[in-house]
């Protein structure tokens, strides 16, 4: 790790113009990862842009430089990149770049920081632990392992990332290591209490009324000792709100108990299905569920897309 993190950094003084990607449907490791390089790389004056595939996120609009991202995916004929850095994604496809990569005239070099046990080292560098509760973690690990400054900006950063990622430090991938990264965060001047305001205190009331609809939809699969819901296009009509207002639904769910597996289904715009999974159970690995089904994920969270719509069917829901 520590050869790898320090041959990033040369790549990185060596680069002339820098590409950052955070994965599409960006949660807050992948963004909080994004914002913290893009503050170093303006501390040394780097060329640099941040580029998501989809649209990002409101509620975290807290974090540096967050409002230079580029959704357009126009920039990558715009512009020549020598150097990419994907933060937090297992593989291109989930980053939302697999097909923008493939279609450039050049190849620039891939940088590939993340912590999913999937990952699929698609990087010239790959710098993954899955034992890192965030990528943030990870990109901590590189700021100090190349003697760099870690000031306010980033150590808000990099703490959102773990805090989202932990679910305020309640979840299992919370480790011994990820408390020692937070405190050293708080002595760099991180803000927890920005962090807080802005992760736990940012639901809409339209917002906990779908949470209300989707908790009264629960059922439970006994075979599979899994617990499920659904939340469709016609709810997020209903209610007219953005997508990112139900994020941290999933991990609402996991408070239940008398079910090991909790499954969301979400119909997206696009006519697929994107399932959330997880568990608290320690014998459960529901990334094995996940990739079975083309996804992938944690042990304790994961994911994955199909196509399709969902139909009720006496009190139970199907993909159809
Ligand atoms: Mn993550």
């Amino acid at each position: 790790m520590h050869t790898i993190a320090k041959k990033i950094h040369n790549e990185v003084l060596k680069a002339e113009n820098i590409l950052i990607i955070s994965h599409k449907n960006p949660d807050g490791d992948t963004l909080s990862c994004a914002c913290a390089m893009m503050q170093y790389l303006r501390s040394i004056d780097k060329n640099h842009t941040a580029f998501c595939a989809t649209a990002i996120n409101k509620n975290l609009a807290f974090l540096p430089h967050i409002e230079y991202f580029i959704i357009d995916p126009a920039i990558f004929q715009r512009a020549r990149f020598d150097l990419i850095i994907v933060f937090d994604s297992g593989d291109l496809t989930y980053a939302g770049v697999a097909e923008h990569l493939q279609n450039l005239p050049y190849s620039p070099i891939i940088v590939n920081i993340d912590h999913h046990p999937t990952n699929e080292m698609y990087g010239h560098f790959n710098l993954v632990s899955p034992e890192a509760a965030s990528t943030t973690e990870i990109l901590h690990h590189f700021f100090k392992i190349n003697n760099l400054l870690i000031d306010k900006y980033i150590a808000t950063a990099l703490l959102t990332g773990i805090v989202t990622d932990t679910t305020h430090f309640t979840n299992p991938s919370t480790s011994a290591r990820s408390l020692k990264i937070a405190s050293e965060l708080l002595r760099a001047g991180a803000n927890l209490n920005l962090i807080r305001g802005w992760t736990l205190k940012n639901k809409k009331l339209a917002a906990l009324k779908i949470w209300g609809k989707v908790l009264s939809r629960l059922y439970k699969n006994e075979q599979y000792d899994m617990a499920i819901t659904v939340l469709t296009r016609a709810d997020m009509v209903e209610f007219n709100l953005p997508d990112e207002e139900v994020d941290g639904l999933s991990n609402f769910l996991n408070h239940l108990t008398g079910a090991k597996i909790v499954l969301l289904l979400r119909e997206k715009e696009d006519d697929t299905i994107k399932a959330s999974l997880r568990t608290t159970a320690t014998d459960v690995d529901v990334s094995k569920i996940a990739q079975a089904f083309g996804g992938g994920g944690h042990a304790k969270a994961a994911g994955f897309t199909i196509k399709g719509r969902l139909i009720e069917e006496n009190g139970e829901w199907r993909v159809i």
